[in-house]
């Protein structure tokens, strides 16, 4: 069996106005939604970043995969850097981290593979991956500051949220709407002291929820152990509270929270560095950009051998991502930690039916065979559509921030 034909459809999923420390989320995330296909018919489904030089990345490394065998996953990646031989990196100038396009390259076609081997096989992705060690997945609650609406559109269902006690409403629909038991922050938003007092009237609300927040390194040194000693014995982790694996180390030795990142560990080049340095005890793992879902699982092997903890990141998606993520998850045995997911705040999907409801917080892992899910073929011509007219390309979330507040400038550290 070989790959015969592979389709790449970009598409725009509507988004909410969630701020960060970059600016705001333009009312469309974009991905792109992945097929191939085997000579005797069988479908493999992918879906990675759908910004313009992942897009490019994709195109171009497409036709070098026709006539591989779905299994040789080694050849898939050696054929990729072939195709890609200048690598570099594909984010854009506003994003908090860079990838390697031939890792997230790579990693598209992986999933697609790996669920056509599933689909061969009658074996679910998950056992691929060395089998599924628990049957559901937990993840925590994604909680934002946000504007009330975008511009030009009415109020959303969330509102506008940016005060503590608003926080605290978000969260509390957050929990009840999924059930989540631990509650993830994206700060660096609001003046320091807000955020702090934040945590500390999500704690009254949730006594028992772990809490973690997440700044993407708008803090500087000295705010972020500011921040870290009026949160001790507050948060679980806290999450890239600076930018820079040195400035991430300096924090690490002023304060016994666990410091986590996916802005300083991004490859597995930079293990090494983070060890050495004790930067960081808590590595976030995406098979987007680790290079794949088997990937992800051997970084847990290495987190293992470190004594450092693994968790999970997330960026706005689709059903294929979810189930991948829940793959990984599932077959990751010291995952230690509720990962992260945008999925709640994205109102569209293109897989079949409703596969992914949370209950008490937690996704059950898909029975498969591979990933599990079926492409819905009317909604992904209507996500489609909406990328063919939704004017966005690229994603920018300070350019869409000065729509709102004109003087606003990207500034890291911002506080
Ligand atoms: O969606 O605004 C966002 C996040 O800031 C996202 O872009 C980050 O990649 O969720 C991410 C993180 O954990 O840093
Ligand atoms: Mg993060």
């Amino acid at each position: 069996m070989r790959i015969a034909e592979i389709h790449l459809t970009p598409v725009a999923i509507p988004d909410k106005p969630l701020l960060n420390c970059k600016g705001v989320h333009q009312p469309y995330a974009l991905r792109t939604i992945i097929e191939v296909i085997c000579d005797d018919g069988t479908t493999g489904l992918g879906e990675s970043y759908g910004s313009i030089k992942a897009l490019e990345g994709l195109r171009r490394a497409a036709p070098a995969l026709r006539g591989l065998d779905p299994f040789h996953l080694h050849e898939l990646k050696s054929r990729v850097a072939a195709a890609l031989p200048e690598g570099g990196g594909i984010n854009a100038r506003t994003a908090v981290a860079d990838h390697k396009l031939t890792d997230v390259v790579t990693s598209a076609f992986e999933v697609p593979c790996m669920d056509i081997q599933g689909k061969m096989l009658g074996r679910s992705v998950g056992d691929l991956l060395g089998g599924a060690v628990r049957e559901t997945v937990p993840f925590s609650a994604y909680l934002f500051f946000k504007f009330g609406a975008h511009i030009g559109q009415d109020k959303d269902e969330w509102g506008e949220v940016l005060t503590p006690d608003q926080m605290v409403r978000e969260a509390k629909k957050m929990v009840a709407d999924h059930g989540f038991k631990s509650l993830k922050v994206k700060g660096g938003v609001l003046h320091p002291d807000l955020e702090i007092e934040t945590m500390f009237k999500l704690r009254e609300a949730f006594p028992h929820h772990p809490l973690r927040i997440d700044p993407n390194g708008g803090w500087t040194v000295e705010t972020a152990i500011y921040v870290a000693r009026r949160l001790e014995g507050v948060l679980e982790y806290l999450e890239d509270p600076v930018a820079g694996m040195d400035a991430m180390a300096q924090v690490a030795a002023a304060t016994s929270i666990p410091l986590a990142t996916n802005m300083v560990v991004l490859e597995f080049d930079q293990i090494a560095e983070a060890f050495t340095k004790r930067a960081v005890k808590v590595v976030l793992s995406d098979h987007h950009y680790w290079g794949g879902m088997r990937a992800s699982t051997h970084l847990g092997k290495v987190c293992e051998v470190l004594d450092m903890g693994i968790s999970m990141h997330s960026n706005s998606h689709l059903g294929i991502t979810l189930a991948a993520m829940v793959h990984v998850a599932s077959a990751t045995p010291n995952l230690g930690y509720d990962c992260d997911t945008h999925y709640p705040w994205v109102g569209a999907d293109v897989v079949e039916g409703a596969p992914f409801v949370f209950r008490d917080g937690a996704l059950a892992v898909p029975r498969g065979p591979g990933l599990g899910v079926t492409l819905d073929r009317i909604r992904l011509a209507e996500l489609a559509a909406l990328y063919e007219v939704a004017g966005v390309r690229e994603r920018d979330d300070t350019l869409y921030m000065k729509q709102f507040d004109p003087g606003y400038e990207r500034r890291v550290p911002r506080w």
